[in-house]
């Protein structure tokens, strides 16, 4: 093979043209390295569409680069064996190639960015691991914030990043006079109301493709391969981020944590899984926005929503996994143990708002923030379940999953395992709760308003229960005292009916 001074290692959630590694190269002397490994499919059991769509991004990012000039080494997963992993590949290419050194961009999970501080030993050369600025807040200004500050919070991260990026600012005012419209955010959404639909692609030979492959390698990972409906290209996904702003972006903010029988996507973007994967750059996207606002195409609560999501929250939880792994992983506040129940893997369960949210998982690897956590999350929390198997339910089931933005949502914000470093107090409701927010309930064969009867909502004892059994954890909170007072005005046979409930619930979860 012919030399080349530098390989260019890409990863799958790195397809973008503008990355360091790219920029820091030179298409005529430096060689590009996609491989496909048995290793980043299984390392977690992923959804078969989740290796699908990263599969086929990654082999039409190959042509995008090729198309721009650049020479591209790209390995199947049929030429990388049963036991690929990234770190074979890379040394197998040094073999070939004899380069002066490898460079990448610093990958997003801590498990890799550990395993390559053994490369330029186990390869003899230099290895290159630049930053990655697709990010807002790099790594290093993130622990400079949080430096001395007793507890960290979303809201004043997010209040930085807005002057940082001039987002939604008047000089040195935010838009409208209010930072945070979320309680403009909080309405219910009619059953009959205009849904727009995400956008859908046909399958291009090259996805067809890539289903056969995951059919036949993958045939026991969770989850539906077809219908098969994601953008795999650039073009693609930019085509979805402008179907988004046009058609749901208007009434994403007033129904956002809205859910609805039948309605998997409501007025969610379902661009997390191009933006993870460098498909689509999350400034622009909220460059975009902010131009539809000003243009007034949107109002303001829908713009100001959308941009918190990503400048706000997606940087924050970087930022939190970054200044905490590896130990993070472990934290287990509560010390839950349960096992995960196994209807998070069929969605058979009688509940109707678990069964909604999990069946949509299992076909479109996609359920929107408040079904995750309020409702599979929230009910996880309820029973006690090991937070480590709720994180790796997560990692697996979603299309937009990697750990640096999965884990502390999962173990941080919906299992509070991290005992408040990210969230300021445990995401937990009864079914009252989900009531208000959403239609499950009605064709539910629990009834919401009921706590200890046979048929009540699990939901409820539940909930009453967990809060009397962490109560010595959780009762000096201030945002917990209204629920304490509340659960201290119970009378003692009422707590009672609800402890005898909650153990017979958590004594068989498999048949709820
Ligand atoms: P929209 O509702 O349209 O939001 C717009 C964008 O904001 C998203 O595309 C995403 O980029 C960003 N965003 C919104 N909320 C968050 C958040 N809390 N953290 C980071 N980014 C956010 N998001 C992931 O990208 N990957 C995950 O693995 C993931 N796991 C989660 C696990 C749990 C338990 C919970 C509660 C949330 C998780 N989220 C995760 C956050 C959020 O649920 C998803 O980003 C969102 O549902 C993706 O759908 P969407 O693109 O339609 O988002
Ligand atoms: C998710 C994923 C999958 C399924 N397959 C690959 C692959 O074959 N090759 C690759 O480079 N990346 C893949 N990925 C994405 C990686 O898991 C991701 O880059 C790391 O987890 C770092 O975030
Ligand atoms: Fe979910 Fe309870 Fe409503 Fe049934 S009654 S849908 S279990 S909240």
């Amino acid at each position: 093979m012919q030399a080349a001074r530098q390989i260019i290692l890409i990863l799958g959630d790195q397809l973008s043209p503008a990355l360091a590694s790219l920029r820091a190269g030179d298409p005529l002397r430096d060689v590009v390295l996609i491989a496909e490994v048995q290793e980043e499919a299984t390392y977690v059991r992923h959804h078969k569409k989740k290796i699908a769509f990263v599969l086929s991004a990654m082999r039409h990012f190959a042509e995008e680069l090729t198309a721009i000039g650049w020479r591209v080494v790209y390995r199947t997963l049929s030429e990388t064996g049963r036991s690929g992993s990234l770190t074979s590949e890379v040394s197998r290419l040094v073999r070939e190639m004899h380069p002066q050194g490898v460079v990448l961009t610093e990958p997003g999970e801590w498990r890799l960015r550990h395993e390559m501080q053994s490369w330029p030993d186990s390869l003899g050369l230099a290895v290159t691991i630049l930053k990655d600025d697709r990010f807002i807040c790099s790594t290093e200004a993130f622990a400079r914030w949080a430096r001395g500050r007793k507890q960290l919070r979303m809201e004043h991260f997010y209040r930085e990043m807005r002057r940082r990026t001039g987002l939604l600012m008047n000089a040195e005012a935010p838009e409208g006079g209010r930072w945070n419209y979320d309680q403009d955010n909080r309405r219910r959404a009619p059953p009959n109301a205009h849904m727009p639909r995400p956008y859908r692609v046909e399958p291009d030979a090259i996805t067809e493709q890539v289903i056969a492959l995951v059919e036949e390698r993958f045939p026991d990972h969770f989850g539906d391969l077809k219908p098969f409906w994601f953008a795999v290209t650039r073009q693609g996904a930019e085509a979805a981020r402008e179907h988004f702003v046009s058609c749901a972006l208007p009434w994403f903010g007033t129904f956002q944590d809205a859910m609805l029988e039948g309605e998997p996507f409501l007025y969610h973007s379902v661009l997390s899984l191009y933006i993870n994967c460098g498909l689509l750059d999350p400034l622009d996207v909220c460059r975009r926005v902010e131009a539809a606002y000003r243009a007034g195409r949107v109002p303001l609560n829908a713009a100001e929503g959308f941009i918190r999501q990503i400048i706000g929250w997606r940087e924050f939880v970087r930022g939190i996994y970054w200044l905490h792994m590896p130990a993070y992983r472990s934290r287990n506040f509560f010390g839950h143990a349960r096992a995960l129940p196994s209807f998070y893997w069929t969605a058979e369960t009688r509940m109707a708002c678990l069964r909604a949210a999990i069946s949509q998982t299992k076909e479109h690897a996609y359920a929107h923030h408040i079904q995750r956590l309020m409702v599979t999350g929230n009910f996880a929390l309820l029973a006690g379940i090991a937070p480590e198997a709720v994180h790796e339910w997560y990692l697996t089931v979603y299309v937009d999953a990697y750990e640096w933005v999965e884990l502390p949502n999962t173990l941080g914000m919906s299992q509070f395992g991290d005992g408040g470093l990210l969230a300021s107090k445990p995401y937990v409701a009864s079914g009252a709760y989900i009531k208000r927010m959403s239609n499950y309930c009605e064709k539910c064969c629990y009834d919401p308003r009921s706590r200890t009867d046979d048929g009540a909502c699990p939901f409820n004892a539940l909930y009453w229960d967990f809060l009397a059994r962490h109560r010595a954890k959780l009762e000096r909170n201030p945002r917990m005292a209204q629920m304490y007072r509340t659960l201290d005005r119970f009378a003692s046979s009422e707590k009672a009916a609800i402890g005898a409930r909650a153990t017979e619930l958590l004594s068989s979860t498999e048949r709820l």
